[in-house]
């Protein structure tokens, strides 16, 4: 997170990879699902959160301290 941005917004991962977020910015962030299946804590500058998903598909989340602040992840299926 940077300048109230996910960056990149849009990420492509194998099945099975670890994404993680740094809070690059001075305000706090979090990352959650609108399903809440995810839910990260709230993030201070320099914190991380590391999320594994192991099924294909696009997830999306959002950040529910600042409107707008938004991204997603594309899993693709795991390389063999
Ligand atoms: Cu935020």
């Amino acid at each position: 997170m940077r300048g109230n941005k996910f960056l990149p917004e849009e990420l492509t991962v194998p099945a099975g990879a670890t994404i993680v977020w740094v809070n690059e910015d001075p305000e706090d962030h979090d990352v959650l699902t609108r399903d809440l299946r995810v839910v990260s804590p709230v993030m201070k500058t320099g914190e991380i959160f590391t999320l594994v998903l192991s099924e294909p598909g696009s997830f999306a989340y959002l950040c529910d301290l600042h409107a707008n602040m938004e991204g997603v992840v594309t899993v693709t299926a795991a390389r063999r």
